[in-house]
């Protein structure tokens, strides 16, 4: 075991140094009939999101393209944590999760979706969060587009699960390793993953065709924060996404979709990362760039 040093969450890594993330806790399902106890009606839910978190992302992503933004307020937890784990105000998320179990006593994550009526969290489960946004609150937010169209939903189940193995969690076992094998071995996960989807991409505007579905939205909230982030402060140093040209033309055709540069905040991303994580970057200095330039054409609207 070359591993001796401090591990970012302890109670999450391996002896070999490998960070093994926790299971979500909260798995409740608010359904469009109300057959699971937590109908889908407008007013009675709250999403907790920090704009810093992939996972949150793309709740907040599918909460904006589904309409539903009057129906679900949204909650922004500061982006810098200390011991107490998220702030809003003079709030703590964790008095969401003790109200909900007070034997928790696993990390205070979000996104965390919450039944305002009978106050405890229906699910902290960013995966369950955004299939419920798009499934289940139809006759309430816009039933167009949809994001997890029949025809696809095996290999958009099958890709998902890929995706978030080797890219969305893989450049959080490179930059959380505390081993030197460890962290190879994802990196260059990561950028075979990379390389898979820069040749898919090819050939397909989005990448189950000519609409983005759920999966270009997985994989959007870990692309966006790749260079400013994953490419540095994780390690994850191969190439950078504007090297890829495929994937930088993709990550800018999905950033100019409608609605989504606004859920983008480049200021909590790198101060949360930077000054949050204080066994990979303990002078907490946010580097200044990096210059990414997403506004310009994506040019690949003839795919
Ligand atoms: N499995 C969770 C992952 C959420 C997660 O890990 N969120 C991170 C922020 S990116 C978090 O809240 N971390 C709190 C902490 O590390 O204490 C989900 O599916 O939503």
């Amino acid at each position: 075991m070359d591993s001796q040093v401090k591990a970012q969450f302890p109670d999450e890594q391996s002896p070999d140094g490998r960070f093994v993330r926790q299971e979500d806790r909260f798995r409740g399902w608010v359904s469009a009939d109300g057959h699971t106890g937590f109908p889908a009606v407008a007013g009675r839910y709250q999403l907790f999101v920090s704009l810093a978190c992939p996972w949150a992302h793309r709740t907040i992503i599918m909460r904006k393209l589904k309409r539903l933004e009057a129906a679900i307020p949204m909650t922004v937890v500061d982006p810098i944590r200390d011991e107490r784990g998220w702030r809003y105000g003079t709030h703590f998320l964790s008095e969401l999760y003790l109200l909900s179990d007070p034997t928790y006593r696993g990390r205070i994550t979000v996104p965390v979706l919450w039944d305002m009526q009978t106050k405890r969290i229906v699910s902290n489960s960013d995966d369950d969060i955004l299939r419920m946004f798009e499934t289940e609150f139809n006759a309430i937010g816009d039933p167009e587009p949809d994001f997890y169209p029949a025809e696809y939903r095996t290999e958009i189940d099958a890709l998902n699960e890929e995706i978030f193995r080797e890219l969305n969690d893989g450049v959080y076992q490179a930059g959380f390793a505390t081993s030197q094998t460890a962290y190879e071995e994802a990196a260059y996960r990561v950028f075979a993953m990379l390389d898979r989807l820069e040749e898919r991409l090819a050939t397909r505007r989005f990448l189950f065709g000519k609409k983005p579905v759920e999966t270009d939205w997985r994989a959007f909230v870990t692309l966006i924060r790749f260079d400013p982030v994953y490419y540095s402060h994780f390690k994850c140093n191969l190439r950078r996404i504007v090297d890829y040209p495929n994937l930088y033309g993709y990550l800018r055709d999905l950033y100019q979709y409608p609605g989504v540069a606004q859920t983008v905040d480049f200021d909590h991303i790198k101060r949360h990362y930077y000054y949050t994580h204080d066994d990979i970057n303990p002078t907490r200095i946010v580097p200044i760039g990096p210059l990414q330039y997403l506004e310009m054409p994506a040019g690949r609207e003839h795919l």
